[in-house]
């Protein structure tokens, strides 16, 4: 937990009762401030004794956590209240870089593939035995990290979310991956979503960028004009074993920049990534059955990321389908070609299918099940059957992690009956 005995005696707020303000109002309590918590969940806010109205006028500090609309697609009451008494929300973000002005931070973020990102930074940095800890929107949340001693580096992931709610620059080393279409409503357009990633550079970070799409590459052109060192993310990175495609490559020259921005040598650093195993649900074989390969890559949630998971592969049986975020699967035209099928599933079947028609074969199947099973009987030796949805899940899940949990399972359920 870290320490935050400037808030002794303080009046602060917690909004929200989730992960990142439980973590908050833990780390909060311990250093002796006076909490005002609110959640619009009842039982939450019983949980924590809390049974009043929540009133900010008055608070030292405003802690909100970043699932909560501030500003779009409306301001939630409490922000509006907020604002009227002049306390401006900040995240948990804000206070672990306050509290700990001796330790290094790298910011992680981008739309796609910034907890494979962080997590091999932290990953090597263990490597090389330096002191540090890993979290953010990746979980642990901020303020449930532990206590680094001065020199030790944060390895944050940031959503657009946290971001949003940064009021200034908190990076030593600053890392934007890609930039596409994603969480526009909480924006209030794909401008703001930009501007809000952009925040991640605040006014001295070592700005590391992805070139791969015109939003980063403006951006890139922005900071330098401003004299800003800028390195741009290339297709030449590192080829590592657990991390199969081309925007791994990418994540890898990011992770290897950040690391080359933090001192370390480059051969070192390469070294110490190796050996890294990837994260569940992003590019994960789950398994293999008579020469076919069974990958799971559910957090693939919009199109972008599922046409990197296609690029990876030859000859695909391509499970999709969900909650979409956009019915326009032009994302994935150059890969049209290594679509052997599409197995459709969820509320996005049939727009889908409509997208796919006259492009590539596809079948509606309705659930993950169902697809998997066809996928399982009519793949070929040689191709992947690869969930890769390309839209969130929560039409039929709770999460992108319990639909790459169910995949995973019946891959192995597969498996045992294949032996
Ligand atoms: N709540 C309200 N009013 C509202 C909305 C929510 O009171 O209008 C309350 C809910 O009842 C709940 C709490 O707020 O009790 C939830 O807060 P939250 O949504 O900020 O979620 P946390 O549990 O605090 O988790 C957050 C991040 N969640 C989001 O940004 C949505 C987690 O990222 C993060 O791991 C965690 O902090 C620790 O830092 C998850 C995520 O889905 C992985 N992130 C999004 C993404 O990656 O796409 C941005």
């Amino acid at each position: 937990m870290i320490p935050l005995p400037a808030y002794r005696g303080a009046e602060v707020g917690v909004m929200g009762l989730g992960r990142s303000g439980r973590a908050a109002a833990a780390a909060l309590a311990a250093a002796g401030a006076h909490l005002h918590v609110w959640d619009d969940r009842k039982e939450l806010r019983r949980e924590f004794g809390n049974a009043g109205p929540f009133d900010p006028f008055g608070l030292d500090r405003l802690v909100w956590s970043p699932g909560i609309p501030h500003l779009h697609p409306r301001p939630h009451p409490l922000a509006i209240r907020a604002d009227a008494a002049g306390v401006r929300p900040v995240t948990d973000i804000s206070l672990l870089v306050e509290a700990m002005p001796g330790c290094r931070f790298v910011g992680v973020t981008g739309t796609n593939g910034k907890s494979t990102v962080t997590a091999l930074i932290g990953h090597a940095l263990g490597r090389l035995g330096v002191a540090h800890a890993v979290g953010g929107n990746l979980g642990p949340a901020a303020l449930g990290l532990p206590a680094l001693s001065p020199g030790g580096v944060y390895v944050l992931e940031l959503s657009s979310y946290q971001l949003a709610l940064l009021p200034r620059p908190a990076f030593d080393v600053a890392v934007l991956l890609n930039i596409a279409a994603d969480h526009l409503d909480r924006h209030g357009g794909m401008h703001r979503y930009a501007a809000d990633k952009a925040r991640i550079f605040g006014n001295r970070a070592a700005a590391i960028i992805g070139a791969s799409d015109p939003w980063c590459r403006r951006l890139a052109r922005r900071l330098q004009a401003e004299g800003r060192a800028v390195t741009a993310i290339g297709d030449d990175g590192p080829a590592l074993p657990c991390l199969p495609g081309l925007h791994n490559r990418r994540n890898a020259a990011a992770a290897l920049a950040a690391l080359g921005a933090l001192g370390i040598e480059r051969s070192d650093a390469l070294e110490a990534m190796t050996g890294f195993r990837g994260l569940p649900h992003r590019m994960e074989t789950v398994g293999e059955i008579a020469g076919v390969r069974y990958v799971n890559d559910s957090k693939a949630t919009n199109p972008e990321s599922a046409a990197h998971a296609l690029a990876s592969f030859d000859r695909v049986r391509w499970i999709a389908g969900g909650q979409a975020k956009t019915d326009d699967l032009d994302a994935l035209q150059p890969w049209f070609g290594r679509i052997a099928k599409a197995y459709l599933i969820g509320a996005s079947q049939a727009p889908f299918a409509k997208a796919l028609s006259g492009r590539a074969a596809c079948e509606c199947l309705g659930d993950l099940d169902a697809a998997l099973a066809a996928a399982h009987r009519e793949a070929r030796p040689g191709e992947v059957v690869l969930l890769a949805p390309a839209a969130a899940s929560f039409d039929q899940w709770e999460s992108f992690e319990a639909r790459g949990d169910a995949f995973r399972e019946g891959v192995h359920g597969l498996m045992r009956g294949a032996v």
